[in-house]
């Protein structure tokens, strides 16, 4: 169903030197509903998994209800299809949403959308939701290039049900060329068979005891235990040859695994798109919604060798130590695959390599981690981008909970979709929630249909724009910006007064707070939620940035650019980016469950220079469109004279405030 148009593009790469000619590439993606085996949930064309082929099983109904899983699926495919394009190319994506009941939108995570900001996928801020047996056509240029992925925004469950594949943008001079001979993507992700209960707003956290932190997660949407019907997933290479292998971390709950792969050196060329300076690496930590390009030479004795894909954090959660209260016990932490050496057929039946790979040779080189401020000094971008030493506009950001702590012992506080909102919001304020514009944040400009929600209006003649993170919450979070990529110039070394593990810096704080409380400086503590202090004992505060002691770790010459960025518990970083792209970015937590709680902000940037939105982008809600280039939504504005009052009576109505 995906027809690919770039013939001509492919046709460039081979000759390089050339200049580069933009190639059209057009899929056609339907949505459908399926109920699908979580560990096998592609269908294949005869409408039987594969677990089932020449097995016992003759019906596709036979499945054990136990593996069944509700999914939403494009072309029938988990991972759903891989957008590939050359940087520059024209994509055309056409939804067809043939689902009963659900309206979806469609992210492209990683892309910068170039003049068509309104193309971005997000529902309530640049469009909204393509509904239930409409189509859609997604039209945008192909930048930068890089490892990405798409995704569901339309509620953060779609994704974990199937709504989310990879995108591979090839750079027309890839100055990595000469190190592989072929390219291998692999998804990373943990899996839920009921995501709508696990990872419905809480999910696994704090006032949800209902599901583990993590239980299942596989490679390309495989989840293997080493039986016949669900072997350990492979990964195929040659002998002799080198890949360039696409991590693509598509988690849902999962905050990081730890990647290590037996009996190889691996050589990190990427992260999030960008090129950097290749280091030899034998692990690497991979965050939530991150991507790393990684060369493999399958230069070993053929056989299995194990990939390992380990979240450390909830290693803390097993059976047998200290849960918690309000968390379930995880029944793994470890999960694996096997990197799978062509015609080597023996399949593992355990964790343990086969072949060459039962006795892997040992591999040397860095472990890569970006939760540790000393990962950030390990490597830089292959073409580093100096910052100017002052920003033009510097915002503090605390990220935290609002609301009463969790006590599983206390009657009534049991409530946290009631109580517990997440928020990530400015500093100065009493934080805002997000809370989703009846109309699309880009098509209204702001000014209509919203509440007082984090929106952030970046001046017109800032460049540089500075923001400080303070994570005043008890977990980390994941952040990801839309439209964008930050550098990451600062990032507290938290190891000093909180550990890495999630005991001594999450739980323990419920236990004996004091103890790490008086670890921080006093004039650096803050609250979660300001009208809450009696939260200082509690779990709801941090650690903040010092910006009399802290620039001295700055690093403004050679700072990574990425677009998503774990903060860890308690914990800060400082991140920079250009104001310079149009549009109304995203800039949120992408943990499922945080996402509707409200762990969500926006930056308005250069609103005079936002091109109109085409009629065909879905809109909704009571607001007209500021500027459109339909002719009839724009007569609707000039024909109603009464807008200005309407608009302001709108406004009084939803309490919206500030923003103008
Ligand atoms: C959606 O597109 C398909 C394929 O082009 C077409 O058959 C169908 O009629 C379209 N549906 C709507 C509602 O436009
Ligand atoms: C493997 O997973 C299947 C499906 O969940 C389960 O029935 C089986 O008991 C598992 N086997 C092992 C050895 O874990
Ligand atoms: C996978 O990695 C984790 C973390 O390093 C380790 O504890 C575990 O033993 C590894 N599993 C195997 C089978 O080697
Ligand atoms: C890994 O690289 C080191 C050199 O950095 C080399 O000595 C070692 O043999 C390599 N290991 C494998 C398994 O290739
Ligand atoms: C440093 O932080 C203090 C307290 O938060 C604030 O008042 C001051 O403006 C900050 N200075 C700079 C240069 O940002
Ligand atoms: C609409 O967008 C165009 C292109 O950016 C701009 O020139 C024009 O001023 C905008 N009109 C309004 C009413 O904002
Ligand atoms: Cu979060």
């Amino acid at each position: 169903m995906a027809g690919i148009v770039n013939l001509f593009s492919l046709f460039l790469a081979a000759c390089t030197a050339q200049a580069a000619s933009a190639a059209l590439v057009q899929h056609v993606w339907t949505i459908e509903e399926w109920v699908v085996d979580y560990m096998r949930p592609t269908i294949d064309v005869e409408g039987y998994w594969p677990w089932q082929k020449g097995a016992e099983r003759k019906s596709p109904f036979d499945m054990p209800e136990s593996q069944r899983k509700n999914a939403y699926l494009v072309n029938g495919q988990y991972p759903g299809p891989t957008l590939e394009a050359y940087e520059g190319d024209q994509v055309e994506v056409t939804i067809q949403n043939l689902m009963l009941s659900e309206a979806i939108s469609i992210h492209w995570h990683g892309m910068d959308m170039g003049d068509t900001p309104f193309m971005d996928g997000s529902r309530g801020v640049t469009q909204a939701p393509i509904l239930p047996g409409a189509n859609f056509t997604y039209k945008f240029t192909a930048n930068p290039g890089g490892s990405h992925y798409w995704h569901a925004h339309m509620d953060a469950v779609q994704g974990a049900k199937g709504l989310k594949g990879p995108i591979v943008i090839k750079k027309h001079e890839d100055p990595f060329a000469g190190m592989y001979d072929e390219e291998k993507v692999v998804v990373v992700s943990d899996e839920w068979r009921l995501p709508e209960i696990c990872l419905k707003l809480e999910g696994a956290m704090p006032g949800n005891d209902v599901c583990a932190d993590i239980r299942h997660a596989g490679f390309n949407g495989q989840c293997g235990n080493g039986t016949k019907q669900y072997p350990f997933p492979l990964i195929t290479v040659e002998q002799g040859k080198c890949y360039r292998m696409r991590y693509i971390f598509m988690g849902s709950n999962a905050e990081n695994f730890q990647i290590e792969l037996a009996g190889h050196n691996m050589t990190l060329v990427a992260i999030d798109g960008q090129d950097v300076k290749p280091i030899q690496i034998t692990s690497f930590n991979m965050h939530l919604g991150e991507r790393y390009d990684v060369v493999v030479c399958a230069n070993q004795e053929p056989g299995n060798y194990l990939i390992n894909a380990t979240y450390d954090y909830a290693c803390n959660l097993k059976k047998g130590d200290f849960i918690p209260p309000g968390f379930s016990a995880v029944p793994a932490c470890s999960f694996y695959g096997f990197l799978n050496y062509k015609g080597w057929t023996e399949t593992p039946t355990t964790p343990k390599g086969t072949g060459g790979g039962a006795h892997p040779k040992p591999v040397s080189g860095e472990r890569f981690d970006l939760t540790l401020a000393k990962g950030w000094h390990l490597t830089e971008p292959l073409h580093p981008e100096e910052t100017p030493d002052e920003p033009d506009v510097r915002y503090v950001i605390n990220m935290g909970l609002l609301g009463p702590e969790y006590d599983a012992k206390k009657p009534g506080s049991q409530e946290p979709l009631d109580h517990g909102r997440w928020y990530m919001d400015l500093e100065g304020i009493y934080p805002r929630p997000w809370v989703n514009p009846t109309s699309p944040l880009y098509h209204t400009k702001g000014k209509c249909g919203v509440e007082d929600i984090p929106l952030i209006n970046v001046p017109e003649k800032a460049v540089t724009v500075e923001l400080v993170i303070n994570n005043l919450s008890p977990t980390a979070h994941v952040l990801h910006m839309h439209g964008n990529k930050f550098q990451v110039i600062n990032f507290a070394d938290f190891e000093s007064w909180c550990g890495l593990d999630k005991v001594s810096c999450f739980a323990l704080t419920w236990w004996d707070p004091s103890t790490l409380l008086n670890k921080c400086p006093k004039h650096l503590r803050k609250v979660g939620d300001p009208k809450n202090p009696d939260m200082w004992l509690g779990g709801y505060w941090g650690c903040a940035y010092d910006n009399q002691t802290d620039p001295k770790t700055q690093n403004l010459k050679t700072p990574l650019s990425k677009d998503m960025l774990q903060v860890w518990q308690r914990s800060w970083a400082v991140v920079r980016f250009k104001a310079t792209n149009p549009g109304m970015w995203y800039f949120h937590c992408h943990m499922e469950q945080h996402i509707p709680l409200g762990m969500q902000m926006v930056f308005n940037v250069l609103p005079s220079q936002q091109p109109p939105v085409p009629p065909e982008v879905p809109t909704m809600g009571p607001c007209p469109v500021v500027n459109t280039t339909s002719p009839s939504l724009a007569n609707l504005q000039k024909e109603n004279a009464n807008l200005k009052k309407r608009l302001a009576e709108m406004s009084k109505k939803v309490g919206y405030k500030a923003n103008a």
